[in-house]
């Protein structure tokens, strides 16, 4: 819950926290759009360029008929991509997965004329679980979890992640896992401190929402937008700095707390993989990484991970 999760997260004694998945109400979602056509944040396109030259190939790694569930609803011609290429060989059912029932509606227009859309309006794993409930007999399932998403979560959780996605999984189906790579930090971190401030504006966006649903009263001018790379961790972490002394009030979760001068708000960790690493987590989780296609203008990595007979290492 959103008021409980503000609260629990800037009350905390140490580092004060706030979850990343808030960032995106419609203001943040249209703000994270901008980011994806800045020219400093590669990412997407990296992610786009490497979908289209994969999708022909998919099918050679899939038994048809197939099923698709993505993690996070789809828009734009990524998905559409590859549902595309698989109608090629037989119909496709489509259960694009998230907690956002409007991101979901738009979804479910845009790739209506390419699939059989079946919305599922749920946690990742919960609407996993539905989605392999209700596919058809000896209909493979491929699970989609693109734009290197799986970097918000910490290394384990990451970990943990895969193992519960390949326990939904038969052997055969599979898991397309796009990944952001690490590159020279002159490359990182204007991708997430961008000069045009849109980055800045989609992190203090964050307040502004607290503001708005909570009835808050954050200054969103005494927030400094800050990303640093934790080497040790690999990520781009964002965070909030205080520029003075403050004390917030969010009265819809009925708590006030201070913060110091420079005192921050750690808002986001986008972590970053070597391409090999992909491997590892793939055998740790009982997948096998059948495939990986890079791009080589971006460094980015788009894995095709398939479920192994063998039994799962937990
Ligand atoms: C959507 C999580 C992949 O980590 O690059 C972009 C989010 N945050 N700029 C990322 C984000 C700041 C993005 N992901």
């Amino acid at each position: 819950m959103f008021a409980s999760d503000v609260r629990n997260g800037l009350s905390q004694a140490g580092q004060k926290q706030l979850p990343c998945q808030y960032f995106y109400d419609d203001t943040g979602t249209a703000l994270f759009e901008a980011i994806t056509v800045l020219p400093e944040y590669g990412l997407t396109r990296a992610d786009m360029r490497l979908i289209q030259r994969l999708a022909p190939e998919l099918t050679g790694y899939l038994r048809a008929p197939v099923a698709v569930a993505e993690l996070g609803s789809g828009s734009g011609s990524k998905t559409r991509r590859i549902l595309e290429s698989l109608a090629r060989s037989g119909p496709v059912t489509y259960y694009p997965i998230d907690l956002s029932t409007a991101a979901l509606t738009r979804c479910a227009q845009e790739m209506a004329a390419v699939a059989e859309v079946h919305p599922i309006a749920e946690s990742y794993l919960n609407g996993l679980r539905q989605a392999v409930c209700s596919r058809g007999p000896g209909q493979a399932l491929l699970v989609l979890f693109l734009g290197s998403t799986i970097g918000n979560f910490e290394r384990t959780a990451a970990q943990d992640f895969l193992r519960e996605v390949r326990a939904c999984l038969m052997p055969g189906d599979a898991l397309l896992l796009g990944t952001d790579l690490i590159k020279p930090l002159s490359r990182m971190l204007p991708a997430y401190d961008d000069p045009a401030g849109v980055t800045a504006a989609f992190n203090r966006n964050l307040l502004a929402r607290i503001n708005r649903e909570l009835n808050a009263d954050f200054a969103l001018r005494s927030f400094a937008h800050e990303a640093r790379w934790n080497h040790r961790h690999r990520r781009i972490e964002m965070h909030l700095r205080s520029l003075k002394a403050q004390r917030v009030s969010i009265r819809g979760a009925g708590f006030e707390f201070e913060l110091r001068k420079d005192e921050t708000i750690w808002t986001e960790s986008c972590h970053k993989f070597h391409a090999g690493e992909i491997h590892q987590m793939a055998t740790a989780a009982a997948f096998e990484c059948r495939a990986q296609w890079l791009d080589d203008t971006w460094p980015f990595a788009e894995s095709l991970l398939v479920g192994q007979a063998s039994g799962l290492s937990r």
